[in-house]
């Protein structure tokens, strides 16, 4: 079989765009591929966090995972920092990453834009040498992600690529899985910006998967629409597609079957429909959340984190002896 890995990082809230763009195409994967869904702790560290709220999010995230319907009895879940591997091998990359490369990446740079770049820490600037050791520790062929982690997907591939070349074969080369729709939800507040969750201005423009009922109908009821009346999908007219993208995702009826749904209904039936269809969709995986003990969840994670280090030291140690880091210890 295959591999997949993938990961989310357990800040804020999971929101909208977080599923519909990732954790959905788990949830379609995880049956033809081996695969591994990981809370990536540490990547959250690379910007000021609370301890205590990221303890309490890491579990969250975790719960939530399942409840949006990964199976642990067919997919390892596991806490980032639980397996040491994915750090040491983060070094080890890091003398294979450029800084040139690390310096075009966009994420780092829009962040860098907005605090001032001396304060923003080295953790953050390699983030994605953390998410290439994350991918190629556990030999991934397929990296199920939304949009915005495509450039640091090809920083993954082209470190694995060089390390190869100058060491032997050592990782494999994964490739990317983003879906073509859903790939990009936009937030409902400002429709050339995408969904997210570090992004305070636009927590209104932010649907989260444990918002309750009234935040949903009021974050839909506020959601800026484009000039133009017609309900159909048109991507020169983003807040209209990005809402219809979100039903046509969600309800699972094609392109065609919305346009007809909405055909000579205006904006607020379509807001109103939309809230319905969310709300009902969010319920039972809310339901889920609440109903996973601690006990369970200790059980799930601990499971997840010795598979996947079993796996994690076997290409740890594959990479040092490819490198001649040979010590006493085998
Ligand atoms: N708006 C989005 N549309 C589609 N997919 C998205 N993803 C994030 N935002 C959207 C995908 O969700 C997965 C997990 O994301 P993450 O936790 O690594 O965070 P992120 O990519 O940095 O985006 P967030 O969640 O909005 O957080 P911030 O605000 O910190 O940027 C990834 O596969 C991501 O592509």
């Amino acid at each position: 079989m295959k591999r997949i890995f993938s990961g989310a990082q357990p800040t804020g809230n999971v929101h909208l765009g977080n599923y519909l763009g990732a954790l959905r195409n788990w949830v379609a994967l995880q049956r033809e591929y081996e695969s591994f869904f990981c809370i990536v702790n540490l990547h959250a560290i690379t910007l000021p966090q609370d301890p205590k709220i990221l303890a309490a999010k890491t579990r969250e995230l975790a719960r939530i995972y399942l409840s949006v319907g990964i199976d642990p009895n067919i997919s390892t879940v596991f806490v980032q920092s639980d397996v040491a591997e994915h750090t040491e091998l983060t070094w080890i990359l890091n003398c294979s990453a450029r800084m040139g490369e690390l310096e075009r990446m966009t994420q780092f740079k829009d962040k860098a834009r907005k605090q001032q770049e001396e304060n923003v820490s080295v953790g953050y600037f390699d983030y994605p040498v953390l998410m290439a050791s994350d991918i190629l520790l556990y030999q991934t062929n397929l990296v199920p992600v939304g949009e915005d982690q495509k450039q640091h997907l090809e920083l993954a591939r082209d470190i694995a690529i060089r390390f190869n070349r100058d060491y032997g074969q050592t990782f494999v080369v994964p490739e990317p899985f983003i879906p073509k729709v859903g790939a990009r939800i936009m937030s409902l507040a400002d429709p050339t910006k995408k969904m997210s969750k570090s992004d305070e201005e636009s927590e209104a423009g932010c649907i989260m998967l444990l918002d309750d009922a009234d935040a949903v109908r009021r974050k839909f009821k506020r959601a800026v629409t484009d000039s133009g009346t017609e309900i159909r999908f048109d991507e020169s007219r983003r807040a209209i597609n990005n809402l219809l993208t979100i039903y046509h995702l969600l309800t699972g009826k094609s392109a065609a079957e919305v346009e007809a749904h909405f055909s000579g209904k205006g904006y607020a039936r379509l807001k109103e429909d939309l809230a319905d269809v969310t709300i009902g969709f969010l319920k039972p995986i809310q339901e889920r959340v609440r109903g996973i003990d601690d006990d369970k969840l200790d059980a799930i994670l601990k499971q997840g984190a010795e598979k996947a280090e079993a796996i994690a030291r076997a290409t740890l140690k594959h990479a040092k002896e490819s490198l001649g880091l040979v010590g006493a210890r085998k």
